[in-house]
């Protein structure tokens, strides 16, 4: 069976200009051909001119499968204008799982929930071949209309689907070699070969902005797998690399083992965590072992919205692990987000002064609400979002005009200007500190 896994392009830009790996896509792959399926072509829109509709087309699949995730949302009436009606296409990833009949609307077969692996390799098997049809699969969410499928009731169908055991081992080992690592190396701020590599799946917090659960389980990426896609990657000669986790330093154990196979790679590397979950100790594990940055959520500097949107995070805690990670000659940056509830002019000085005294580099972002989040549902309720495939192009808009420029769904007490502003004041500030 030949399957062609589609990333679509991209909105979103890293500031460095490289381009991200799709891990959840190369997971994907690697449990297809652990399924016994490995007849694979991937079509990386980011890496070609166009939207890659007609690449797909001409890998000439049995099946598609596509990620959509807020800034990549795959072009699905042009894959369905394109492709022979009997080629489901299936989508899966974040915004898929947020927003079903969005994508079978727009001409998905089927829409995957959350932990796509086992899923996938379900829908592969599933294929009756006298009928050439495709069988309805637990997780998997799709309309009565799509004709290949055997559907056993009226309107969309969303089967429940069991929960992910952890440590998920095994995830991602095979994908690698499927991919052009080269067009992925590229670009890294230290001038190395760099890469991603997914560590934990995830995340147990629930702070009200974000959709980190939308896997529907947190889990981690076991040791093996983890040491295996390191080997392949450095015989690739990849030298630095995104241990890619939301909260790396959650469970100290899983701290401990990663970073034994991390130091014996004798890597660079860099993690993302919360301010809340570094100790003494996991900073001098992290620094014994290549890390030379940590990535942390401040958002605001006023505690009152911070302790409204999550009751871990907070200035105090914050300056605690920076002087932590700073002693062991660890780089910090953090994460800021404008328009928060309760985000004022005045809370914007704060975080703007916040910064501007602690020499912090930022990654600064205006909050746009994410579908299924609690903030999604105020936006709802104080009726500020736009329809949604307005809604969803705006937010790409916003990502090409370097997020900033493009108003939000207003849910704070802060003018827009002053929004865009600040997001424009946190890159000065980032040229400032880095010399140029
Ligand atoms: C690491 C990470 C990043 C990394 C890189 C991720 C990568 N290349 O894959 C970087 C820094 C680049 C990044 C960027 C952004 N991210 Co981010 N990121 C994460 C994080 C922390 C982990 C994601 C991850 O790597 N998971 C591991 C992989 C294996 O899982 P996965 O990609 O989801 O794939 C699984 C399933 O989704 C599914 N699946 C995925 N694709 C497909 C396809 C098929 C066919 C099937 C069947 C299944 C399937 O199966 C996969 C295996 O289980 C999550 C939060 C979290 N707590 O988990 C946020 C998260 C995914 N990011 C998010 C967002 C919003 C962004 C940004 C827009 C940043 C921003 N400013 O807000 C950009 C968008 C980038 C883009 N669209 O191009 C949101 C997504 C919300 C949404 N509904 O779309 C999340 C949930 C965090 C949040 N703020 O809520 N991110
Ligand atoms: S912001 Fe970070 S800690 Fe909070 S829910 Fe999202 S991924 Fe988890």
């Amino acid at each position: 069976m030949r399957i062609t896994l589609y990333n679509p392009k991209t909105a979103y830009r890293s500031q460095a200009g490289i381009n991200n790996f799709p891990l959840g896509l190369a997971a994907v792959a690697a449990a297809s051909i652990d399924a016994g399926f490995p007849e694979i072509t991937i079509v990386d829109a980011n890496l070609l001119d166009g939207e890659g509709v007609i690449e797909v087309a001409s890998s000439q699949p049995d099946i598609v499968g596509a990620t959509s995730w807020l800034g990549a949302i795959p072009p699905l009436q042009e894959l369905r204008k394109i492709l022979p009606r009997n080629t489901p296409v299936v989508v899966g990833g974040p915004l898929a799982t947020a927003l079903p009949e969005y994508h079978l609307e727009e001409g998905a077969d089927l829409v995957v929930f959350g932990e796509g692996t086992a899923t996938f390799a379900e829908i592969l098997s599933s294929r009756n071949p006298n009928l050439s049809r495709w069988k309805a699969v637990p997780g998997t969410a799709y309309c009565c209309q799509a004709s290949s499928l055997t559907t056993p009731k009226e309107g969309m169908v969303r089967l429940t689907k069991v929960a992910v055991d952890q440590p998920h081992s095994g995830l991602l080992t095979a994908a690698y070699p499927l991919f052009d690592i080269d067009s992925y190396a590229k670009n890294w701020p230290s001038g190395k070969r760099g890469m991603l590599v997914a560590d934990q799946c995830g995340c147990r917090h629930r702070c009200s902005f974000c959709a980190g659960n939308y896997l529907g389980g947190t889990w981690e990426i076991g040791p093996s797998a983890l040491a295996q896609n390191i080997d392949y990657l450095k015989r690739e000669g990849i030298e630095s690399l995104y241990v890619a986790a939301a909260t790396f330093t959650d469970r100290p154990e899983h701290v401990l083992s990663t970073c034994h196979i991390l130091a014996e790679a004798e890597l660079e590397w860099f993690c993302e965590s919360r301010a809340d979950r570094i100790s003494a100790d996991i900073a001098a594990v992290l620094a014994g072992s290549g890390c030379y940055k940590v990535m942390l959520g401040l958002e605001s500097a006023s505690d009152e919205i911070t302790t409204r949107m999550s009751g871990g995070k907070g200035k105090e805690k914050l300056l605690r692990a920076i002087d932590l990670l700073r002693r062991h000659n660890l780089g910090v940056e953090v994460f800021v987000l404008f328009g928060l509830p309760g985000e004022t002019e005045t809370s914007i000085k704060d975080t703007i002064g916040f910064l501007e005294c602690n020499q912090l580099i930022a990654s600064p972002n205006v909050l746009f609400p994410i579908p299924t989040t609690p903030i999604w549902e105020m936006a709802k309720q104080k009726g500020v979002i736009p329809p949604l495939r307005e809604y969803l192009e705006r937010i790409n808009e916003y990502f090409r005009q370097n997020r900033a420029f493009v108003p939000m769904p207003g849910i704070c007490d802060a003018p827009d200007e002053a929004l865009t502003q600040a997001v424009e004041w946190v890159w000065a500030h980032n040229a400032r500190l880095k010399g140029k």
